[in-house]
């Protein structure tokens, strides 16, 4: 192995092992759920394991796997060396550490807080203080990435940059958009405040400053694994990307509208005047318009996968698609359960339909069937195309890796479907028990909650598969003679000409910069400036 692969085989070190760790405690929760006996079980474990199940799936697994895809797309999409190897280094060290202090923080027992640390939950100091390293070791992250584009712009002036590249960049420029209001809202308020150096805090302005960023998070999440769809799934599926201009029209609109949107989560909160609400709820309706976009063009692309194989006829292309290879299946199964997510985000999305699901089992059945399944298990597939490149080593245990995607899949769907329909039925989420101790209401979630428990099972063992294959790959794995390369999908016509107005990132920022005032400077002040009668809000106002 040559040395810059070490890098990124470093940070998916950490995402799977976290997401070894989560998905173990996933398993004690779904069951927990469904009142199963298990040893010590109660409230306390149970919150502190839904707090590091949800910080280190949604904030470790996702952040590490995508710092990791990162730099192995900047290395080889723009095929020439990562510039700042020492800074990329850094960074790594202070969100590992940022990593662990948080991780300590919750196993100790007094940080059981949640993933959304919402105060007045109050959280040991430790938990806040490595939540920031992680973000600025995620920063550094971002200048690495970024001093990779200019450095490869300098050389190639007129060219359009990679779309590999560019949707990495489009992810980079949401993070540091959105992290900026997280960073705030943990330095300036929750670590102060959790060391005792100021006596309150405004949790409605803390909600909205995580929401600011909390949004946008579940882009940093997707746009990777729409870099996965549009220019690596195409090529493996044997086929070509349908088109390169709607893939970085797309990216473009999510540095637009990935942020202005955060008040779709504040629905019920009060303090915010209904008319930001709907403004939010407008660019979250047009935020929709590029996943239907990326919906046509990858399956536009299959389709010519399908019949550069020889499918015929209307549908005849399906069979000849390689449904035997894991990075294959796995994306096809997560794009599958991202149809049914979206299905349910544009009822989330609407403030009346949201009120009847607000809070309910139906939202952890609709996350985990986005970032759970169409982020998750997109990675997992690209994971198993990554490790025979990066290390030279054929997949061990490649069986696991070809039932692993369809065992994930069909235990969402039991996980998630179950969870929609008891959400329904009034079931709130995050509760350790769903027996409501005899409560008449409970008794009509019994049968579901054990669909979703025997889910959790079978997702349990899907996780569990991942692991070994990508532990045993890594040790055990044959030596290859070949070692695949790291190649990325043409377009079926190719790009007309060079760089287009879809590559100027700093307009779209700027553009970006402007909506994001737009949606959020009012509203902030209000909040910031806003009297309370008996509450002292925010320190100094
Ligand atoms: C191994 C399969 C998984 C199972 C069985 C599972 C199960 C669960 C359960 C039972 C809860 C607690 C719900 C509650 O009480 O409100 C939960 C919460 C959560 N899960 Fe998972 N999960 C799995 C995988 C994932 C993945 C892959 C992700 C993201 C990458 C994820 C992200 C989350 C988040 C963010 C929460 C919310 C925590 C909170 O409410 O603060 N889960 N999960
Ligand atoms: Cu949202």
């Amino acid at each position: 192995m040559s040395r810059w692969q070490r890098l990124p085989l470093a940070h998916f070190g950490v995402a799977v092992a976290a997401f070894g760790v989560a998905a173990s405690m996933a398993v004690m929760q779904a069951m927990s759920r469904a009142n199963l006996s298990l040893p010590a079980r109660s409230e306390q474990i149970y919150y502190l394991s839904v707090t590091a199940h949800g910080v280190l799936m949604a904030l470790v697994f996702t952040t590490f796997f995508i710092m990791g895809l990162g730099y192995v797309v900047a290395r080889t999409a723009l095929a020439q060396p990562v510039p700042g190897p020492g800074l990329a280094w850094i960074s790594y060290t202070v969100a590992l550490a940022g990593t662990l202090l948080t991780t300590g923080a919750i196993l100790a027992g007094h940080s059981s807080v949640l993933y959304t640390f919402y105060p007045p939950l109050q959280a040991h100091p430790t938990f806040y203080i490595g939540l920031a390293l992680v973000i600025v070791g995620s920063w550094g992250w971002c200048a690495v990435m970024i001093l990779s584009h200019l450095s490869w712009r300098r050389t190639h002036p007129q060219a359009a940059v990679p779309l590999a590249m560019h949707g990495m960049m489009t992810t980079v420029i949401v993070w540091c958009l959105c992290t900026v209001a997280v960073a705030v809202e943990v330095v300036g308020m929750l670590i102060p405040w959790s060391l005792g150096w100021i006596k309150t805090v405004d949790p409605v302005l803390a909600r909205t400053l995580f929401w600011f960023f909390g949004h946008p998070l579940v882009y940093f999440w997707l746009l990777p694994a729409y870099v996965v769809w549009y220019t690596i799934l195409p090529r493996e599926a044997g086929g070509k990307l349908f088109s390169d201009s709607l893939g970085r029209v797309v990216f473009v609109l999510f540095i637009l509208l990935s942020t202005p949107v955060g008040f779709h989560h504040q629905f019920m909160d009060p303090g915010i005047h209904a008319g930001w609400k709907l403004f939010h709820t407008i660019n979250t309706y047009a935020i929709l318009f590029p996943s239907f976009v990326t919906a046509f063009t990858i399956v536009a692309s299959l389709e010519v996968a399908g019949r550069m194989r020889g499918g015929q006829g209307l549908f005849g292309w399906v069979a000849k698609l390689p449904w035997g290879e894991p990075l294959f299946t796995a994306v096809v199964l997560s794009m599958l359960a991202f149809t049914l997510g979206g299905f349910g985000g544009a009822i989330n999305a609407a403030f009346g339909m949201n009120a009847m699901i607000h809070n309910t089992a139906w939202v952890q059945g609709h996350f985990h069937l986005t970032v759970g399944t169409a982020v998750a298990l997109t990675f997992m597939g690209a994971s198993y195309w990554l490790l025979p490149r990066l290390t030279g080593r054929g997949l061990r245990f490649a069986a696991f890796a070809q039932v692993q995607p369809w065992l994930w899949f069909a235990g969402m769907m039991l996980f998630s479907i179950s969870n929609h329909i008891t959400g329904l039925l009034g079931m709130p989420r995050r509760i350790y028990e769903a027996g409501y101790q005899g409560a008449a209401q409970a008794a009509t979630w019994a049968p579901w909650t054990a669909i979703s428990a025997a889910g959790g099972i079978i997702l349990f063992v899907s996780a569990m598969s991942y692991v070994l294959v990508v532990v045993g790959t890594v040790l055990w794995g044959p030596r290859l003679a070949a070692v695949p390369e790291i190649a990325y999908a043409e377009p079926l016509e190719p790009p007309s000409g060079g760089r287009t107005v879809w590559d100027r990132f700093g307009l779209w920022t700027v553009l970006a910069i402007v909506l994001i005032v737009l949606a959020y400077g009012y509203p902030l002040y209000s909040l910031v400036t806003m009297h309370r009668y008996g509450s002292p809000g925010v320190t100094g106002f």
